[in-house]
């Protein structure tokens, strides 16, 4: 649910440079007006939904062509090219090994679109971290091939994991938490920007802006996600704020660190305006009861 407002939030800020603090507190803090999500919640809310009917499995071929149905039904809400062009041949009967392995000149997407989505992955409960890289991993394959786009899946989820079993009552470890997902990256540029994630925390948020490209690659967005969080970890809106202001892929930066916020904080802890305003919020909620009773199921 924080995820889904804060992609909402950051929107408008999408692919722009950093915008003024005083512009974003005014859209965060409007008592009305409609939270629009795009792309980054509506391929979450299939991934959710897909976990819950499979029982905290990924089956790849069905979370595809589901991927696929929901990009046909709205594929206005804003996403990648990448994607439109996976999810197109999918949704014309290429098998998505073949559609994910033809874009950008058959190296397969480094974006951060199977980053975005897979926070669901990270809150299935009774799975090991091992398991949940695991799933993040297939989760990913089905839209992108190359090995940054799942890296950066993997490292969120196993986050959001962490940030979902760390006990709220403590102050939440940085350095323990990037040493943990960092074993789970695979390939050595994602493991050496994870590394510089401790020395981001203390410093300006402008620092961050400065250290990673905060566009739409898992590699430029993912580590600014979890930096922004872990400055953070007990303020969920200061946080969301602070991952729009750093401007470029601010939707997702922004959803990405509200994810790994509302696993540690909880649901309680989403401003109650920002839930009345976002769009279609009972099919939000209803999708994130199915993820939490998963764990009773299994
Ligand atoms: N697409 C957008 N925003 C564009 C504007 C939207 C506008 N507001 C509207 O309403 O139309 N946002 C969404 O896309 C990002 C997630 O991307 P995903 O799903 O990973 O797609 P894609 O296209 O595969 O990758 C994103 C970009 O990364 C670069 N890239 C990826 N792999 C590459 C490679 N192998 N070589 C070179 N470049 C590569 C490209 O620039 C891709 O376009 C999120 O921001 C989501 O919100
Ligand atoms: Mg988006
Ligand atoms: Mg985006």
């Amino acid at each position: 649910m924080l995820a889904a407002c804060a992609d909402a939030l950051g929107a408008p800020f999408e692919g722009r440079p950093a915008a003024e603090p005083a512009r974003i507190a005014a859209i965060m803090n409007r008592p009305s007006s409609p939270l629009r999500w795009t792309d980054d919640t509506a391929q979450m809310l299939v991934l959710a939904a897909h976990l819950a009917e499979c029982t905290g499995e990924i089956r790849r071929e069905a979370l595809a062509a589901a991927l696929a149905r929901a990009w046909e039904a709205e594929p206005g809400r804003g996403y990648g090219m990448g994607a439109v062009r996976v999810l197109s041949q999918v949704r014309s009967g290429v098998p998505w090994q073949r559609a994910a392995a033809s874009v950008f000149g058959g190296a397969g997407s480094w974006g951060n679109g199977a980053a975005m989505r897979v926070a669901p992955v990270g809150l299935v409960a009774g799975l090991s971290l091992d398991d949940i890289a695991r799933a993040a991993a297939a989760s990913a394959q089905v839209t992108h091939a190359h090995q940054l786009g799942i890296d950066g899946a993997v490292v969120q989820a196993v986050a959001v994991a962490v940030a979902a079993r760390t006990s709220r009552l403590r102050r939440l470890a940085a350095d323990d938490l990037i040493a943990v997902v960092a074993q789970y990256a695979r390939t050595p540029e994602f493991t050496a920007e994870l590394r510089s994630v401790p020395g981001l925390l203390e410093g300006a948020a402008s620092d961050i802006a400065a250290r990673f490209a905060c566009d739409a690659t898992a590699l430029g967005s993912v580590p600014a996600a979890i930096a922004v969080f872990l400055r953070h970890p007990d303020e969920p809106a200061d946080a969301i704020a602070e991952a729009i202001g750093l401007g470029g892929d601010t939707d997702t930066i922004a959803a990405m660190t509200g994810a790994l916020a509302g696993a540690r904080c909880g649901e309680g802890a989403i401003p109650a305006s920002w839930a009345l305003r976002l769009e279609q919020s009972m099919r939000v909620w209803t999708v994130a009861g199915q993820l939490s009773g998963l764990g009773q199921r299994r």
